[in-house]
C-alpha cells in the first residue's frame, strides 16, 4: 500500500427497530401502537426490542417485559420469531453481496460494506447507500438506516444519526466536525462505566478527548487509551472483514442494564444458542466447541469453553453447555454487562472431526 492511500468508502446499514418492524409488517393491526417483541410480561423475559411508539415510554432492548408493562400497560407483547428474522436477514445480506463481497455482518440486522471498489463500479458511496436502502425496502418491505464514512466507527455512528429510514454521509473532510460534538458514550466500545470514568476526568465529548495527550489516556485506560486517542482523531483502520473468514460463529450482547441474577441470563443464553446454532447451520457448518463469554460490570471478561467429541446437533445442546459453563463463572454473584456464546472447532460437512480450527470468539462492539 502506498504512503497515503485514497480514503475508503464504508457503508454501515442497520435495520430500523428490526424485530418490531418485521412483526408490524406482517400484522398491520399492530401499526401505530406501542409494541414490544419479547416474552409474556408475567414471565421473566426481556424485551428484544420495542417500536418507536413504545420507546416513547422509555422501553428499550434488554428491559424486562414486566417493567415494560409497568411503563406502558396498553403495550402489545409479541413473542420473537427468530426464524422469520433470519429469513429477512438472509434477504438483506444477499442484497449487500450484489454490491461487494466485503461485507461484515455484525448481527442479523446490521452490516458493514466496504464499497471502495464495488460490483457496480459506482464511485459514489452515497448513491450506493441510497440504492441499497431502496432495494431493502422493495424486497423486504422494511426500512433501514445507513451511514457512509471513510471508516467503520464513523459509519456506525452515522447510521444511527438519522434513524429511522435515515442516510447520513460523512465525507473524509467532515469527519472531525461530525465527531467532535458527540458525547463519548456514542463511541463504540464505551459503555456506562468508561463513560463515568471519562466524566470524572472532565471528558464529556470527543472534542474533550481530542485535547488529551496520548500518554494521559494510556495512563488511565491502558491499551484502550490508545484506541480512544485514535478515535478522537477520527482514525479507525480496522478492515471490513467478511464473515466467511470467520473462525467462529458468535452472538453476544451488551445489556441495557447490568444483569444481576441468573434467570434472565439463562433466558438470553437460550436465545443466543438458538441464534448461533442456526447461523452455523445455514452456512452448512458443524461445531464441537462452545465458548461462553461473560463481561462483568467492571469490564473484566472471562471465557469458559467446552469441546465435545461429536458435533453439536441441536441448539438445546449448545444451551445446556452454556448453562454448565455459566456455573463456572461468577454470574449471579457479580453484575454482568455482556454475555455471549461462540461456536467453533468446525469442519466442512462430510469431512472428519479432527480438522477443526482453533476457537476464537468474535469480538463485537460493546456499546
Ligand atoms: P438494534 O439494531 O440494536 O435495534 P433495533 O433494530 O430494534 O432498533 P434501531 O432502529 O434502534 O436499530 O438490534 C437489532 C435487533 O436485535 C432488535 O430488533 C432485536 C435484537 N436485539 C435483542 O434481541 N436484544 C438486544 O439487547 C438488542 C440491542 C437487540
Ligand atoms: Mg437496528
Amino acid at each position: 500500500m502506498g504512503p497515503d492511500p485514497a480514503p475508503r468508502k464504508i457503508i454501515h446499514v442497520d435495520m430500523d427497530m428490526f424485530y418490531a418492524a418485521v412483526e408490524m409488517r406482517d400484522r398491520p393491526e399492530l401499526h401505530g401502537r406501542p409494541l414490544v417483541v419479547g416474552g409474556r410480561p408475567d414471565s421473566r423475559s426481556v424485551a428484544t426490542t420495542a417500536n418507536y411508539e413504545a420507546r416513547q415510554f422509555g422501553i428499550h432492548s434488554g428491559m424486562s417485559c414486566a417493567e415494560a408493562r409497568r411503563r406502558c400497560p396498553h403495550c402489545t407483547f409479541v413473542p420473537p420469531d427468530f426464524e422469520k428474522y433470519r429469513r429477512v436477514s438472509g434477504q438483506i445480506h444477499r442484497i449487500f453481496r450484489e454490491y461487494t463481497d466485503r461485507v461484515e455482518s455484525v448481527s442479523l440486522d446490521e452490516a458493514y460494506l466496504d464499497v471502495t471498489r464495488n460490483r457496480k463500479n459506482e464511485p459514489s458511496a452515497t448513491r450506493l447507500a441510497r440504492e441499497i436502502k431502496a432495494r431493502i425496502l422493495a424486497v423486504t418491505g422494511l426500512t433501514a438506516s445507513a451511514g457512509v464514512a471513510p471508516n467503520m466507527f464513523v459509519a456506525k455512528i452515522a447510521s444511527d444519526a438519522r434513524k429511522p429510514d435515515g442516510l447520513c454521509v460523512v465525507p473524509p473532510e467532515r469527519v472531525m466536525d461530525f465527531i467532535r460534538p458527540l458525547p463519548v458514550i456514542q463511541i463504540p466500545g464505551i459503555g456506562r462505566v468508561t463513560d463515568a470514568r471519562l466524566k470524572k476526568l472532565g471528558i464529556r465529548t470527543v472534542a474533550d478527548l481530542e485535547e488529551r495527550p496520548p500518554a494521559f489516556l494510556e495512563e488511565h485506560f491502558g491499551k484502550f487509551g490508545r484506541y480512544l486517542h485514535d478515535i478522537a482523531r477520527g482514525i479507525d483502520e480496522r478492515p471490513v472483514t467478511p464473515w466467511r473468514e470467520r473462525l467462529s460463529y458468535g452472538a453476544e450482547e451488551t445489556f441495557a442494564s447490568d444483569i444481576v441474577t441468573r434467570g434472565p441470563l439463562l433466558e438470553f443464553l437460550r436465545e443466543c444458542a438458538q441464534r448461533v446454532f442456526t447461523e452455523l447451520g445455514q452456512e452448512g457448518k458443524r461445531a464441537r466447541t462452545v465458548t461462553l463469554k461473560i463481561k462483568y460490570s467492571d469490564f473484566q471478561t472471562v471465557t469458559r469453553r467446552r469441546t465435545f467429541e461429536n458435533f453439536l446437533s441441536a441448539a438445546d445442546e449448545v444451551f445446556q453447555a452454556a448453562r454448565e459453563l455459566l456455573e463456572r463463572t461468577e454470574a449471579g454473584r457479580r453484575p454482568v454487562r455482556l454475555a455471549g456464546i461462540a461456536l467453533s472447532n468446525f469442519a466442512p460437512p462430510r469431512r472428519g472431526a479432527g480438522d477443526g480450527q482453533p476457537p476464537l470468539l468474535k469480538v463485537m462492539s460493546d456499546k
